[in-house]
C-alpha cells in the first residue's frame, strides 16, 4: 500500500505499549487508512468546488465508500493483483498508489491524465502501472471482463511459455505479467447487480472456480431507485448465496476494520484456488449520486441523517482517538498535510497542458502494427497441408471449401501461438472429453464444424464451450485479451450477436482509445452470417455489418471465398486490433471460391479489395455472398449485351479500399453497389455518399444500389427470393446503369 507522506510515526515506547492489532491491521495501518480516506473525501470536496467554479466539467464522488476501498487496497496486493473498480473506488485507487495529482489531472481532462488523457469523465479509473484496468460508464460492463482477466492469469500460469514475447505479430507489443496466485478484484453498486452481465459473470466464476472478488458496494440507491426495487427481497447476498464454490461476506462497509477482515478472508479463499468470493458491503452515499443529482428530491432528511451517523471518515477518526492511536494533534497534522497536498495538486493540475485537438485520432487502432501494411501481404504456398489430428493428409492441389480453410487456418495458428484460446457455443468437440477419449463419440466442433478437431488436438483449456450467453463470450474474451491472450471466439449466428452489443459497442473497440493506449484487447470474433439458405428465415439469415463498421476501433472483414477467408483470418489473428470476422454460412461449403490450402503463413492485408474481373463499362462494388451472384450477372450481361463489368470484392469492410473504388470509378464512370443487407442505411450508403462527394466529376450516371428489401428475411423460399438480392436483380440494375 502506498501513501504519499510519512505519517506521524509512533515512538518506540508507544509501539511497545500498543502491540494490539485490529483484525490484523496495525495502528500504523489504521493511521494510513485514515490518511487515504480523508484524502479521498477531500479530493471529492475539491472537485465539487472546481466544478462549481466551472474549472472541471463533471464530478462523481467516492464519499461513503472509502472504508471498503481502503480495506480492499490493504487486503490485496498492489501491482500484483488486478483491479476492475468502479467510479466510487477513489479510496481504493489511492490505497493502491494513485496520487491526488493524477486524479485531479483526470478531473481537468489534462493531456497527462493517466486514466485517459482527457478522454473520459473523472473517476473512470485506469492506472496501467497498478494493474487498474480501464473502466467505462456503462454499469456492470466491467464484470465479465474481470472474469476473463482471472482466466488469463490462470492460463498463463499453466502455460508459462505462452507469455513469451514473439516478433512479427501482436505479441511483440503485448507484455504479459502474471502471478500464480493472483486475484482479480471487481466492484459495482447495488443497482448494477440488476444487469444480466453480473449474473453471467458470477455463473462463470463459480463454475470455473476463478479467483475473483466481487465487491458489491451497497449504498441502497441507484441514482434515485432504492435497493428493494432493484433486488428481489432487497438483499443481493440472499439471492446469490446458492452459487457453488464462493466465499460469501456481508458486512458493514463503513468500518475499515470489519471490511479489511472480510476482504482478507475473501482473498485467502481466492488465493488458495478454492474459487471466487462475494463481498457485500453496506455503505452510504452522502453526496447524492453525482453533482448532477440532488437526493433531497427523493430521500427525506431522516434517512439522510441516519446514513450520516455511519459516515466512515468521522467514524474512523473517532476510533483512532478512542483507541489512543492518534490524538487530536496527530489528526490535525494528517489533515493539514492532506489539505496542503491537495491544494498543491489542484494548482498543478489546473496549470497542466491540455490535450491537442489533432490527437483525437491517436489510438483508435494499434499505433504499432498496421494490418494494411505489406508485412501482411504474403504469397500462397500451395503445398500439401499439415496432417490433421486424425492423421489425414489432403492432396496438395485439392480445392478446399471456405469451411476447410478456416479450420486449417485456426489449426495452423493455434500450433504457432500458444496464446490463442477458442470458445463459444458448441465450439468444442465434446465438453465431456472422456467420451472422445474412450472413442464413444467423434465430437462436434461447432454447429458448422468450423472448429472441428481443435479441442481434440489442443486440449480443453484452449478450446472449450461457453455458456449460452453472447455477452459472456465477448466480455470474457475482452478481459483475456487485455492480459495478452488471443481469444478467437465464435458467435454462432449473427442473428444472436445482440446480447453482446454492450461489450461490442461500448467496451472492446474502445479499450485502447479511452485509455489513451494504456490498454488494448486485440482479439477475433468469428461470426456466421447471412442468408440465401432456403429456409433460414428471420433469425438465421441476418446481415447487419454496417452496424459494426460504424464502430470506430473495430476491424470488420467479410470474405467471399476460401482463399480470402484463410488469408484474412490469419492477418486478423496476428494483428493488434479487435476484429469482427464475418463468415457467410452459404459460402462455407459452396463450390464457388474453393482453393487449395495456401500454407501456414498466407496472409492478406486488410483494406485491399480484389478485382474479381476487370471491365470498362461499369463498376460493381460488393462483398460476401453477393460476389458470386454479381459475377453471374456480369457474365450474362457481357454475353448478351457486350457490357463489360469491373467487379470489385471489398473483402475488408473496415478499413475499406477507397483507392480501388476510386480507380475503378474513374475508369468506368458508372457504379453499382450491391449488398445483401436491407437497402436503407446499409453499408452501401456510405460508399455511395463518398463516391458522390469525391468522384462526382467522374460520374456519367447516378450511383445505384441493389440490396435486400427493407424487411426481414422470410422462411418460404418464394419470399426469401423476393427479399434477398438475386443475380436477376443485379443484371437488371447493371443494364439500367449501362443504358443511362
Ligand atoms: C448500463 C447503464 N445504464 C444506466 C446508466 C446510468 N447510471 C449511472 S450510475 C447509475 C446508478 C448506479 O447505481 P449503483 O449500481 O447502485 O451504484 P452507485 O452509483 O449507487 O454506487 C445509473 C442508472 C449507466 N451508466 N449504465
Ligand atoms: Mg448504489
Amino acid at each position: 500500500m502506498a501513501t504519499t507522506k510519512v505519517d506521524p510515526k509512533l515512538s518506540e515506547s508507544e509501539l511497545k505499549k500498543k502491540p494490539k492489532t485490529y483484525q490484523g491491521l496495525t495502528s500504523q495501518q489504521l493511521i494510513d487508512a485514515y490518511r487515504i480516506m480523508f484524502t479521498s473525501r477531500r479530493i471529492d470536496d475539491r472537485e465539487i468546488l472546481l466544478k462549481r467554479q466551472q474549472k472541471i466539467f463533471f464530478q462523481i464522488s467516492g464519499a461513503g465508500h472509502e472504508a471498503t476501498g481502503v480495506a480492499a487496497a490493504f487486503a490485496l496486493k498492489a501491482r500484483y493483483d488486478w483491479f476492475y473498480p468502479y467510479y466510487r473506488d477513489r479510496a481504493l485507487c489511492l490505497g493502491l498508489g494513485a496520487t491526488p495529482y493524477e486524479m485531479l489531472l483526470g478531473a481537468v481532462g489534462a493531456a497527462d491524465d493517466p486514466s485517459s488523457g482527457g478522454r473520459q469523465m473523472p473517476s473512470h479509473w485506469a492506472f496501467e502501472a497498478l494493474n487498474v484496468v480501464t473502466q467505462s460508464s456503462p454499469t456492470g460492463s466491467q464484470i465479465l471482463q474481470a472474469v476473463g482477466c482471472a482466466e488469463a492469469g490462470r492460463y498463463f500460469s499453466q502455460h508459462p511459455n505462452a507469455a513469451r514475447k514473439a516478433e512479427g505479430d501482436y505479441r511483440q507489443f503485448k507484455d504479459v505479467q502474471f502471478q500464480g496466485d493472483e486475484i482479480t478484484y471487481v466492484s459495482l453498486g447495488d443497482g448494477t447487480t440488476s444487469e444480466g452481465e453480473f449474473w453471467e459473470a458470477l455463473n462463470t466464476a463459480s463454475n470455473r472456480r476463478l479467483p475473483v472478488i466481487f465487491c458489491v458496494q451497497d449504498n441502497e440507491y441507484a441514482i434515485s431507485v432504492p435497493v428493494e426495487v432493484q433486488t428481489a427481497g432487497g438483499n443481493i447476498s440472499r439471492l446469490v448465496s446458492g452459487f457453488p464454490n464462493f466465499h460469501f461476506e456481508e458486512i458493514d462497509g463503513t468500518d475499515p476494520v470489519i471490511a479489511y477482515a472480510a476482504l482478507r478472508r475473501a482473498a485467502d479463499h481466492c488465493r488458495s484456488g478454492s474459487g471466487p468470493a462475494f463481498v457485500h458491503a453496506h455503505v452510504i452515499r452522502p453526496y447524492s449520486h453525482s453533482l448532477s443529482d440532488d437526493e433531497r428530491l427523493y430521500r427525506p432528511d431522516t434517512e439522510r441523517q441516519r446514513d450520516a451517523a455511519r459516515d466512515p471518515v468521522p467514524r474512523l477518526q473517532m476510533f483512532l482517538l478512542r483507541e489512543g492511536i492518534l490524538d487530536e494533534r496527530g489528526i490535525n497534522q494528517i489533515e493539514t498535510e492532506v489539505e496542503a497536498e491537495i491544494q498543491a495538486a489542484a494548482d498543478r493540475a489546473l496549470a497542466a497542458a491540455l490535450p491537442q485537438p489533432d490527437s483525437i485520432y491517436h489510438f483508435v487502432y494499434s499505433p504499432d502494427l498496421d494490418p494494411t501494411s505489406a508485412a501482411f501481404d504474403t504469397h500462397p504456398a500451395f503445398a500439401a497441408p499439415e496432417a490433421t489430428a486424425d492423421g489425414k493428409r489432403p492432396a496438395a492441389s485439392a480445392p478446399k471449401t471456405m469451411a476447410d480453410l478456416i479450420n486449417a487456418t485456426l489449426r495452423d495458428e493455434m500450433r504457432r501461438d500458444e496464446r490463442i484460446v477458442m470458445f463459444g457455443e458448441d465450439v468444442a468437440d465434446c465438453s465431456r472429453e472422456e467420451y472422445v477419449k474412450q472413442k464413444l463419440v467423434k465430437g462436434k466442433g461447432g454447429v458448422f464444424k468450423l472448429t472441428s478437431g481443435l479441442q481434440n488436438e489442443f486440449g480443453s483449456d484452449r478450446v472449450f464451450n461457453s455458456p449460452l450467453a453472447e455477452a459472456n463470450i465477448v466480455g470474457r474474451a475482452t478481459g483475456m485479451a487485455t492480459r495478452g491472450l488471443k481469444p478467437v471466439v465464435e458467435i454462432q449466428f449473427f442473428d444472436y450477436i445482440w446480447p453482446a452489443m454492450m461489450q461490442l459497442r461500448d467496451e472492446l473497440p474502445l479499450m485502447r482509445w479511452r485509455s489513451n493506449n494504456a490498454f488494448s484487447s486485440p482479439l477475433v470474433i468469428r461470426v456466421a452470417i447471412g442468408g440465401y439458405l432456403t429456409g433460414g428465415a428471420i433469425y438465421h439469415s441476418q446481415c447487419g455489418e454496417s452496424i459494426f463498421t460504424h464502430i470506430p476501433g473495430l476491424r470488420v472483414l467479410f470474405p467471399s471465398n476460401a482463399l480470402d477467408a484463410a488469408g484474412l483470418l490469419r492477418t486478423a489473428i496476428r494483428c493488434d486490433d479487435p476484429v469482427l470476422f464475418l463468415e457467410h454460412k452459404r459460402l462455407y461449403r459452396e463450390t464457388f471460391g474453393r482453393a487449395p490450402y495456401p500454407g501456414p503463413d498466407y496472409m492478406i492485408p486488410f483494406g485491399k479489395a480484389k478485382v474479381v474481373q476487370p471491365g470498362t463499362d461499369l463498376t460493381v462494388i460488393t462483398y460476401g455472398a453477393v460476389v458470386p451472384r454479381a459475377l453471374q450477372a456480369a457474365q450474362k450481361i457481357e454475353r448478351e449485351h457486350r457490357v463489360s463489368v469491373e467487379l470489385l470484392d471489398l473483402r475488408s469492410l473496415n478499413p475499406f479500399d477507397w483507392d480501388a473504388i476510386a480507380t475503378s470509378v474513374k475508369k468506368t464512370n458508372r457504379v453499382l453497389i450491391a449488398y445483401e443487407d436491407s437497402l436503407s442505411w446499409g453499408y452501401g450508403a456510405e460508399i455511395a455518399a463518398r463516391i458522390a462527394d469525391q468522384l462526382f466529376h467522374h460520374l456519367d450516371a447516378p450511383v445505384k444500389r441493389v440490396a435486400a428489401t427493407d424487411t426481414f428475411v422470410a422462411y418460404q423460399p418464394i419470399l426469401e427470393n423476393a427479399i434477398l438480392p438475386q443475380a436477376s436483380d443485379l443484371f437488371r440494375a447493371m443494364k439500367e446503369l449501362a443504358e443511362f
